[in-house]
Formats: structure tokens, sequence, C-alpha cells
């Protein structure tokens, strides 16, 4: 269901002033803030900040330990949050571990699902246009576990080239891992054509969902993954909390990533038993309220419509695109919009650093990303060190990008 007041029109929602900036409480204490970085993080909905505020005023204890009804109270709050995030992307409850993070789901499944599957001489299949969370961990256990490690490229137009994906792929693949969007060319990739390659070649698959979930419904059951994660804070949710999705057997063959509180079943001085899926990946107290915040956060997507935010977003990155063409001939932008992207523009100018024009930006109180983003292997492929991103959000407008515009113009007008 919608959320009421929210207005949905030919030119997206409906902008500064408008329902939509004013669910989000940052735009009362910044009312001239443009906010053009949510690839690197969302900003907060009421809904979320006011669930992690009520649990600390009224409902705080920890969970899954204590026999009085705080802390049942509390389990309860928390365990419904679990049970909210694995019916939005289809999946068990006991599929759904709670992490700090993609970074750290990812590491999880390299780590324990190297121990478990990978040999010496096995490959593992990448692609060039990775965060660095999805680049490192698997090369740290490629190292120690003697596996060889092979990235499927772009084409000229800047998507995965799946013509060469399918060469990559074979009997010796174990693990295909792959983001679901690019953090930096906002491109969605063909995720499901690439699942079907390594199934058929028997790999296991891994998506990094981190750009995936605040831009399409994933429903993990569909997508036919082994392997699904996010962070919560990209997806209007709490920072230090994110979701590992994981095929139930593969887990329960998996050893843990670490041991403490929870995860075990017996402790004893010679040795331990661990405790089930998903506990037996979940050691120490969680991050409760995030837990809790996050599930607000899946509440928040679901009430607003994935589907109206990417045709918003496109919009607003369209309109962009456009503008630097015509107006901006030292621009070059890194990827061609089109269907299969969600409106972010990242771009090079060939006489201004991205740090300076981020700086120019910020004087004029406008928040763009500038550097690498995380992803030095792709910077190396698209031949620059550094770019500039503009990641427009539900909570943008078309008078963000005419500022955004004129901020450009102002540098220009300095460096050239
Ligand atoms: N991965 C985040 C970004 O793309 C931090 O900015």
């Amino acid at each position: 269901m919608l959320i009421q007041g929210l207005v949905f029109s030919e030119s997206g929602f409906a902008g500064r002033g408008y329902a939509v900036k004013a669910l989000f409480p940052i735009f009362k204490s910044h009312p001239e803030l443009v906010y053009l970085d949510s690839n690197a993080t969302s900003q907060k909905p009421e809904s979320v900040i006011e669930v992690i505020d009520r649990y600390y005023r009224s409902e705080n204890a920890n969970v899954h330990r204590g026999v009085y009804q705080l802390s049942e109270d509390a389990t309860r709050s928390f365990e419904e949050a679990r049970q909210r995030i694995a019916k939005y992307m289809n999946a068990e409850n006991s599929e759904i571990i709670f992490t700090r993070g993609t970074t750290e789901a990812i590491n999880i499944v390299a780590q324990s699902g190297a121990a478990a599957f990978i040999r010496p001489g096995d490959e593992i299949v990448l692609t060039v246009c990775e965060h660095h969370s999805n680049i490192v961990p698997w090369q740290i256990v490629a190292e120690r576990h003697g596996a060889t490690i092979k990235y499927i490229p772009l084409t000229g137009n800047r998507r995965l080239d799946l013509e060469v994906a399918a060469k990559l792929i074979t009997d010796k693949t174990r693990f295909v891992s792959v983001g679901h969007i690019s953090n930096v060319l906002g491109v969605i990739h063909p995720i499901r054509e690439i699942i079907k390659l390594a199934k058929a070649a028997g790999a296991f698959t891994m998506i990094d969902g981190a750009q995936g979930i605040p831009h399409v419904r994933v429903d993990v059951k569909e997508l036919d993954c082994d392997f699904y994660a996010f962070s919560g804070h990209k997806a209007f949710g709490p920072t230090g909390i994110g979701v590992l999705y994981g095929r139930k057997a593969l887990l329960q063959a998996m050893p843990p990533y670490q041991g403490g509180g929870d995860m075990i079943e017996k402790v004893t001085l010679q040795g331990s038993t661990w405790n089930e899926v998903p506990s037996k990946f979940e050691a120490g107290t969680p991050h409760i309220e995030g837990v809790i915040g996050l599930g607000a956060a899946i509440d928040f997507l679901q009430s607003i419509s994935l589907e109206k935010i990417l045709i918003h977003d496109q919009k607003l990155g369209n309109m962009l695109v456009n503008r630097l063409r015509e107006e901006f001939p030292l621009v070059s932008i890194m990827a061609e919009p089109g269907d299969d992207w969600v409106g972010t523009v990242t771009f090079a100018h060939s006489k201004i650093h991205p740090h300076d024009l981020a700086a120019v930006c910020d004087g004029e109180g406008i928040a763009i990303r500038a550097g690498h983003h995380c992803a030095q292997p792709l910077m190396e492929v698209l031949g620059v060190t550094a770019t500039a991103r503009v990641s427009p959000g539900l909570y943008n407008d078309e008078e963000d990008i005419e500022r955004f515009i004129k901020a450009l113009r102002k540098a220009e007008n300095l460096f050239l």
C-alpha cells in the first residue's frame, strides 16, 4: 500500500515541500540540503528512526537469553523482523543471517564457503565491476585455498560481456560472485543469466545486493541464487546491520565464521558443538536495534513501490545525463542510460578533479561522491583514476538536479 499523501506522477515523486521529503527528518534539520549520494547510504525515514528510538526508550533488553518479560518482548520484535525480511525475500526464516553489512556477509560466504567447498585448482568467477568488498574476500581465500580468480569483462557499452562469461564459467568454477547493480555505473547486471550459467556448470552463486535491495524487488527463490547479501543502510535502514540469505542446506554444510555466545549447542573444555542455522552464524549479542530498524526499513520499502522509485531515479538520472551532454562538452559519462540502469550518473571531467568538484558542490550544500568508489579495478578498466558520482534517490527532485548543474558550472568558472 502506498504511503498516504505521496504524490507520484509522470515526473516521479513530488518534490521539495511535498510529502516525500517530509518523511525524512534530515530535510527538516537541513532544509537546503541536496543529497545526491544515495548509493553511499540512504537517508532514513521517520518510521525507521522512530522504532529505534522506541526500542531504546521502552524495550531495551538482550535477546534469546532473558527469562523475563522485557527480554521476551525484545526477542519477539527481533525475530518478527527476521520473519518480515525472510517473507520479503521469499526465504525461510532460518536462511536469514544478520551480519554487520554486505561486506561481512560476503566474507562469511568466502571464508566458510571456501572451507567447505573450495579445493586447490578450483576457480572463482567475479566481474571487473565489483566493489572491493566482492573482490578482496575472494582474493584472501583464493590464496589460502589454492584457487584462481577470473573476471567477467565489460563490453564497449559498459555492460557485462555474457559471451565471455559463458566461456569463463566452466566445471572448474566453484563460486560465481556478482554484484546485482554496479555501485559506480548504476547498471543492473543480468544476474539471472549468470546464475543459469553457474548452475549449469555446478558452481555456487553469490549475489552482492548492496545496491540491489534499494532499487529492485528481490525474490531469492525466483532468482535461484545460493547466497544474496545486502546492507540495511543503503535501503533506508540503519548502519551496521545487513543480511546474508543462504540456501539452508549450504549453510548447514558450512563451518561457523565466528565463535561465541548463541552460536553453540554445547560447550565443554574439550570442544563445542554448533547451534542450528541461522544462530550458528550469529555469534555474540546481535545489533538488536539495527535488526528492528531494518524490519521497519523493509516495511517502508514495501509501502512505497520499488518500481516507482526506479522510474523516479531513472527520470532524474536521464535529466542530468541530457544536460551534461548538451552543456558540458568536457564531461565523459561512464555508462549509458538504459532500462537496465538505476539513474546513477558517474562521470569524469577532463579539466576538474572530482574531489575539487565535490568540494565546490559541498560549498553549495550539495552532497555527491568523488573518488574510486571502492572499485579501483573498475576505474582502471574505465581508464580513469577517479570519477564524480551523482546517485539520486526517492527524496530528490528536478530542482536538486538544477542546483547540481549550477554547481558544476560554478566549478568550471573557477577551474577553467
Ligand atoms: N559502497 C558505497 C558507495 O558506493 C560506499 O559509495
